[in-house]
């Protein structure tokens, strides 16, 4: 495959400029289900084979799944941040820098697992207690220099949950030959 679809199996994120009320509710099924959708790709996957990149260069199978913890985390922390105050500025971090510290590289992935279970139940909880009015909310990202709206932050974010679902599926399914 080529280089582009490998590293962007689903497209790159493209922000939507409305979204609907049926769109919302579609990405809080998508942030809902990914927990469920990871456990079926990933169980009884030998642990060996969670060391395998999704592309050449690429985060290995595990190093994945710590990022979608890391990152969703993240994402909880922003939304609980805009919801309570007044366009809040959030720390970005360092996501590449992140994924190759030692729990990243190194730890079963089942500790993640758990922590998208948990994080997911919660930001689903939220999200579906939200008003209209709150989706229009703001947080101030420095590294981008603009304020993002919830909505399009929960569209990054179902895109995100997707797009990394698919590097794992990628990675799990090529056979000796695609090396
Ligand atoms: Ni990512």
């Amino acid at each position: 495959m080529e280089e582009e679809v490998l590293r962007y199996p689903i497209g790159r994120f493209r922000r939507p400029s409305s979204i609907s009320p049926e769109e919302l509710r579609t990405m809080i099924d998508t942030i809902k289900q990914l927990p469920a959708k990871l456990k079926e790709v990933l169980s009884g996957v030998p642990d060996a084979l969670l060391d395998r990149n999704y592309r050449p260069g690429g985060w290995s199978v595990r190093q994945v799944v710590h990022h979608l913890a890391d990152s969703h985390m993240n994402c909880l922390l922003r939304f609980k941040l805009a919801l309570t105050e007044d366009n809040p500025t959030i720390k970005p971090y360092l996501e590449a820098e992140w994924a190759e510290l030692s729990d990243s590289r190194e730890m079963n992935i089942d500790v993640s697992l758990l922590i998208l279970e948990g994080v997911h139940a919660r930001l689903t909880h939220l999200l579906k207690g939200m008003k209209e009015s709150d989706f229009s909310r703001t947080f101030h990202h420095p590294e981008h220099g603009r304020d993002m709206r919830l909505d399009t932050t929960l569209a990054l974010y179902a895109w995100h949950s997707e797009h990394h679902l698919a590097h794992i599926t990628v990675a799990l399914h090529q056979t000796d030959s695609d090396h």
